[in-house]
């Protein structure tokens, strides 16, 4: 028998009553009974017994748990009460054996912790809480590219290899390339900046690199960014933009998610919209009156978002923050220059995203550079675009895992990456 697989365990159906398949995927349990064994067969889509009798099951030797097999053998009902059907077997072809004792319990019965898990993650994706993770993650990210399409936004793939900083000094990973220095990108800030002048409205899903020292739940070495940028677009636009995805991100994975946020054991809450949008003057009102001692143009350190985070429970957007604050691209506020068209989206404390209106005045924009001290002449390639005729325009850039970590109710943004890089972990 060959390794091709007729059906997926949950295409079973009564109408294959009486018929052959073949099925394939890994035995979760196998109990033998005398002149029977009774197997708990489990593919990506579900489980199945298998019920082996006579001479198959006298010449079945050893199998151990988690083995992979081919099952040919005829569709029957059941009485057993965790099954639709049984398939009573024809013929078990091992495909490969799974060596005991494994690093970890698929089923999860025996739990591990998660630098076990991570540093066994294949084997990991077996547990059906961690799978139906990913599968929720999919699900994501079916929703973002589908709302994003239907809003007109073109999907653009830039490097990760570039030349210069696009963020700014700060978290850089270089490179040896040909002789020169190259860096991991930070983001793709300047080259979806760029691409609005043909096509307006783009976006990117893609992982992203911070050499960050934090040891946090939140931060990783590579990040998964989705970001966008639209011409004609002020930050309030791109504020709508941003809610009404995140509202499709929950509202799609509620409904059509149900088995696993049964598995992962948490129901994903639609959150009420519109989103509170309060500016950071306001935020610091708040916590002058807890009694922090705060100043205009402070940063809010991560006590203070807890406070405000408090106040404010889910979704919100802080807006308007001191200009000095914020990347040397984010353009000020006409009725008070000290104040920048610029928001992050928060969920509690934690910030999910962040944006703005864009300088488009390659003037200005260089003379920001120079306050921040940086070199206009490093981002030479970059200003140019800029005299071709650049639109107004604004942008945010989301961290995927973060948003994922909020619609599971998580604090570990490494629960939600297949093989997370952090300080301390650069493999497997
Ligand atoms: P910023 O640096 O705020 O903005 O990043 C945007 C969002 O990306 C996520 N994020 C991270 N997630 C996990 N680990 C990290 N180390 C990490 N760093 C960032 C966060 C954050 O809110 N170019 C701008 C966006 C823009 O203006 O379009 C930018 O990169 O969720």
């Amino acid at each position: 028998m060959g390794f091709v697989k007729t059906h997926d365990i949950s295409e079973l159906t009564s109408e294959l009553i009486g018929k052959e398949v073949v099925l394939g995927g890994w035995i979760e349990d196998l109990r033998k009974l005398g002149k029977m064994t009774f197997i708990t067969l489990r593919d990506v889509s579900g489980i199945s017994q298998i019920i082996v009798k006579g001479e198959l099951n006298d010449q079945l030797g050893e199998i151990n748990r988690q083995s992979v097999v081919s099952v040919k053998g005829i569709v029957q009902d059941t009485k057993a009460r965790d099954f639709d059907f049984e398939i009573k077997a024809e013929e078990i072809d091992v495909l490969a054996k799974a060596i005991h004792p494994l690093p970890v319990d698929p089923i999860g019965r025996v739990e591990s912790n998660i630098d076990t898990r991570l540093n066994h993650r294949a084997l990991d994706m077996r547990n059906q809480k961690t799978a139906s993770i990913f599968k929720l993650r999919h699900h994501v990210l079916a929703s973002l590219r589908k709302t994003l399409s239907d809003k007109k936004f073109i999907e653009i793939t830039t490097p990760k290899i570039i030349g210069s900083a696009s963020e700014g000094g700060a978290d850089l990973f270089s490179l040896e390339y040909f002789g020169k220095t190259a860096y991991l990108a930070q983001s793709p800030q300047l080259y979806k900046e760029q691409m609005t002048i043909g096509l307006e409205r783009v976006f990117e899903i893609s992982n992203f690199y911070r050499a960050e020292k934090s040891h946090t739940g939140r931060h990783l070495s590579e990040f998964t960014s989705v970001d966008i940028e639209a011409a004609f677009m002020d930050y309030n636009d791109v504020m709508d933009v941003l809610e009404s995805l995140v509202m499709e991100v929950y509202k799609h994975t509620s409904e059509s998610c149900k088995k696993e946020q049964e598995t992962i054991g948490h129901t994903i809450e639609v959150p009420k919209s519109p989103f509170e949008r309060i500016t950071y003057t306001q935020a610091l009102e708040e916590l002058k009156s807890e009694g922090e001692k705060v100043e205009f143009g402070d940063d809010l350190l991560d006590s203070h978002l807890r406070i405000i985070g408090q106040n404010h429970p889910g979704f919100f957007f802080l807006m308007d923050w001191p200009m000095k604050l914020k990347p040397f691209y984010i353009r000020e506020k006409d009725e008070d220059p000290e104040l920048s068209r610029s928001f992050d989206l928060q969920y509690g404390y934690l910030e999910l995203s962040s944006g703005g209106t864009r300088l488009h005045n390659t003037d200005v924009l260089k003379t920001r550079l120079k306050e921040q001290g940086l070199d206009p002449a490093a981002f030479a390639d970059h200003l140019q675009t800029f005299d071709w005729g650049m639109p107004p325009h604004s942008g945010w850039g989301m961290g995927l895992d973060r948003l994922m970590t909020t619609l599971i109710g998580i604090d570990n943004v490494r629960e939600v990456v297949l093989y997370p890089r952090d300080p301390d972990r650069l493999k497997p």
